[in-house]
């Protein structure tokens, strides 16, 4: 016999998520995930100034906003044809991996770690399912002691970003042509100290955690692979056009050895089973709209499904580790967690080099003059995987703007051929012992990192339809099939 599990919302993640999971013998036999509310982001920015892009696509998640300020400039000033001068490269670079550094330690101790241990009995350690708590009580307490410093190693990790950003988690600083600080020696060597302590929490704490756990739930390296596809749209630019990056993009396709390129035109969002109206299925960003229609017959989803070449793929720090050989392990859940805290230490490494290549007195800025008419794309990464902003101005407005965010990839409903996206596949397959206390489905869902908000965003309060109810505390809704 089959049981549907409803967990509605899955917590500690960012956002709206409602994932539904069949069990039969014991395991995941199908999963359906929901974005429980629309975005419309790419509609509040028709008409706008271009300049507004940065500003109000930062707006789209507290979590990761200087990843959308990033891909709005590098959108602005390819369609301009703009390139920037050195310190405006490093100054994006530099408060994009605050931000990057900031969201892994906040995954890992805030969001994730809760479900392998269980705390002292308060908030925000209890309520908690005693479940499958495999880690004694001494490791334990230094795991909570852990989770409460990194909350202090967060917020450190948004002063280093604001110092230059102006302030976070928006940074206004980002426009296109470049960048508005003027850093000054103070400023620089502030920031190394900042980085230095986060340096060494990542290398003595985060990633000697990560291993602990690793070594405790070894069993979650044969669980949640999903697909076996990987993208990254690569970032950090290193030189000025952006052909060396500390992250290359590239594509590892299930079963193949080889790193292929990724080629944006053969992206395309699949909206069969999304709640968006069916005229708008299968377009490339360059020309996609943002066209709600809910209820829609087969639509369970307010995310588009993008596929690359029909194919989902998987985003994240794994994704990009992988492709660029710096973590060639496997796909999993423990993988997820390991190659993201091996990331965290790669980046942090990289802004203390960077720090020093600012030139103090250059400036950061070139102007910049809206084109007429235009388009650019700006691919980057997010803590959570490629990003991607795809623009067209005319009459100096934007005319479109398409936004496909990692989550969008990883927690995408099925597509027009009925392809599971990546975290429906991950869980298929999933062990659960208690279907009424599914921790093992959340595990694997927390360690693709989902933000529900920059995947879906906007509700209509006063609309008569109910999308989403939050019910605080409540646990899994079982229904027997
Ligand atoms: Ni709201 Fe985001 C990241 C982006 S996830 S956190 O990382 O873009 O889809």
């Amino acid at each position: 016999m089959a049981t549907i599990i409803t967990i509605d919302p899955v917590s500690r993640l960012e956002g709206h998520l409602k994932v539904e999971v069949c069990i039969e013998g014991g395991q995941v036999t199908d999963a359906r995930a929901t974005g429980t509310m629309f975005r419309g982001f790419e509609n509040i920015l028709a008409n706008r100034d271009p300049w507004d892009a940065p500003h109000i696509t930062q707006r789209i998640c507290g979590v990761c906003p200087i990843p959308h300020a990033q891909a709005a400039v590098l959108a602005l000033d390819q369609a301009a044809a703009k390139s920037i001068p050195n310190n405006g490269r490093i100054l994006r670079n530099l408060v994009l991996g605050a931000n990057f550094v900031q969201s892994h330690l906040l995954h890992f101790y805030h969001l994730a770690a809760l479900d392998y241990l269980a705390g002292p009995g308060m908030a925000p350690w209890q309520p908690h399912w005693n479940v499958d708590l495999r880690i004694d009580p001494a490791t334990t307490a230094v795991l909570v002691g852990h989770y409460v410093e990194a909350l202090g190693m967060t917020r450190k990790a948004h002063e280093m970003g604001a110092i230059f950003g102006g302030r976070m988690p928006l940074a206004p600083a980002y426009i296109p042509g470049g960048f508005t600080s003027a850093p000054t020696a103070a400023q620089i060597t502030q920031f190394k100290v900042y980085c230095n302590e986060l340096l060494a929490f990542i290398r003595n704490i985060y990633l000697p955690d990560v291993e602990a756990l690793a070594s405790i739930y070894e069993d979650y390296f044969e669980i949640g692979r999903g697909h076996g596809n990987l993208i990254a749209f690569g970032a950090f630019e290193l030189n000025a056009n952006g052909t060396k990056k500390l992250f290359r993009p590239g594509r590892a396709a299930a079963g193949s050895t080889a790193i292929e390129p990724v080629n944006p035109t053969a992206i395309t969002e699949q909206v069969t089973h999304s709640w968006y109206a069916d005229s708008t299925n299968n377009l490339n960003p360059a020309n996609g709209v943002t066209l709600p229609m809910q209820p829609k017959a087969n639509g369970y989803s307010w995310l588009k499904a993008p596929r690359y070449t029909n194919e989902p793929y998987e985003a994240g720090p794994l994704a990009r580790m992988w492709i660029n050989g710096d973590y060639p392990h496997g796909i999993s859940v423990m993988d997820r967690h390991r190659a993201r805290a091996l990331e965290a230490l790669k980046i942090a490494d990289a802004l203390l080099t960077w720090a020093d290549q600012i030139v103090v007195g250059q400036s950061a800025y070139s102007t910049y003059t809206t084109p007429t008419s235009g388009t650019g794309v700006g691919l980057t990464e997010a803590p959570r995987g490629a990003l991607g902003h795809w623009l067209q101005i005319t009459n100096r407005k934007i005319a479109r703007y398409q936004v496909i965010t990692p989550t969008c990839w990883n927690a995408s409903p099925m597509d027009d051929r009925g392809k599971r996206g990546p975290i429906e596949q991950a869980l298929v397959g999933t062990p659960v012992q208690d279907p009424n206390r599914p921790v093992e489905v959340l595990r694997v869902i927390h360690s693709f990192d989902p933000c529900l908000s920059c995947a879906v965003h906007l509700m209509t309060p006063k609309s008569a339809t109910v999308i989403s109810t939050y019910v605080p505390g409540r646990t899994a809704a079982l229904a027997t099939a």
